[in-house]
């Protein structure tokens, strides 16, 4: 059983000529301080799990009476869980820190040479309902500018992953050489699942929330009318569909057995680029995937070679089976008939 320090300091090392390594100018980035930085994440993940498990049955989902930036109303466990991944990044080489449930990028080390980005609670709507939650981050290369520091795309993502509070703790991560899993052991060590995550190409599994049909675009109801219509349809082929509503839960299922995920703009107001947000949700989930063999996409281009403009700027997100998002792309940009994808009779 190999825990995740063990896999950390082997891959680290793995992926650069000496233990002393650089990603970048800066000579602060190297495999020792990403590591530390990486295992204090894990640290905070795992005292967020241990609230959430909640043997007591206190009330996790009491409202704070404030609303975040986005409009969502706060949790309590939401500003619980953002102050414990703030305590845990200090004095781990962190310069900026960026959290969907602030406003300001806060300042933790003068000195520090990495940009943190998180999502503190993905999901909390979920909370009273048991149904799994987690953790999302993004770890970036730090400059002089706050600014420089946190609009960088997705691609410059030095190391990405999230935290998975399901009926088991799961950790999923990749520092840019492929994506693995960790699971929360009984004695509190994070022991690898998964090395090499590889998502299948092809699916007939899709994530979407179909309560929201009458407010899809034309080309998004072609594509999932198609997936509809299985084996007697255009594409001869029959599909199931899975919608948990918590987008860490329904990654880590299509990390585990394929599929796609769509959350794309809609009609309704404040849906013109739907509901996720880049920097906090799309960009680490998308670099998961990508480094997983998989696909995301706006609909037009890759998450990751988006340039971030805004702090909590949204952006349609769909990923998963490389294969399947192709499809979709193409629907979308009417660059192929849908019956071209259909499976080949013998
Ligand atoms: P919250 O963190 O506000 O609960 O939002 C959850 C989420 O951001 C993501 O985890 C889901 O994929 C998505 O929203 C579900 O949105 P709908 O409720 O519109 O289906």
């Amino acid at each position: 059983m190999k825990t995740l320090s063990e896999i950390l300091k082997k891959n680290i090392n793995k992926t650069v000529v000496s233990s002393d390594f650089s990603f970048g100018e800066n000579p602060k980035i190297t495999s020792d301080s990403l590591f530390c930085l990486i295992e204090s994440i894990s640290n905070a993940g795992k005292e967020i799990s241990r609230i959430i498990y909640n043997p007591e049955n206190k009330s996790l989902s009491r409202e704070i009476g404030e609303k975040n930036i986005d409009g969502d109303n706060q949790k309590e466990l939401d500003v619980i869980a953002d102050n414990i991944i703030e305590n845990n990044l200090r004095n781990n080489f962190v310069k900026w820190y960026a959290s969907e449930e602030r406003e300001e990028i806060l300042k933790l080390d003068q000195g520090g040479c990495y940009s943190v980005l998180v999502d503190p609670l993905d999901g909390s709507s979920n909370i009273n309902t048991n149904a799994p939650i987690g953790t999302i981050f993004g770890i970036y290369t730090a400059f002089e500018s706050a600014e420089n520091s946190i609009f960088q795309k997705g691609k410059d993502i030095l190391a990405a992953g999230f935290l998975l509070y399901g009926p088991r703790t799961i950790l999923i991560l990749s520092i840019g050489n492929g994506t693995m899993a960790f699971q929360l052991s009984e004695n509190n060590k994070f022991i690898l699942i998964n090395e090499k995550i590889e998502i299948e190409d092809e699916t007939n599994e899709f994530s979407i929330n179909m309560s929201n049909y009458r407010q899809w675009n034309d080309n998004l109801k072609t594509y999932i009318n198609s997936c509809l219509e299985g084996v007697e349809g255009e594409r001869q082929k029959n599909f199931n569909m899975r919608w948990i509503g918590s987008l860490v839960a329904d990654a880590w299922r299509i990390f585990s057995r394929g599929g796609i995920f769509l959350y794309t703009e809609d009609k309704r107001e404040g849906y013109e680029s739907g509901r996720l947000r880049l920097l906090y949700e799309a960009n680490p989930i998308s670099f998961l995937v990508e480094q997983a063999g998989g696909k995301s996409s706006n609909g037009n281009q890759s998450i990751l070679s988006i340039k971030p403009m805004d702090l909590h700027q949204r952006t349609p997100l769909v990923f998963g089976s490389k294969k399947e998002v192709q499809i979709y792309e193409d629907t979308k940009n009417n660059n192929k008939k849908l019956s071209s994808h259909k499976i080949k009779l013998l």
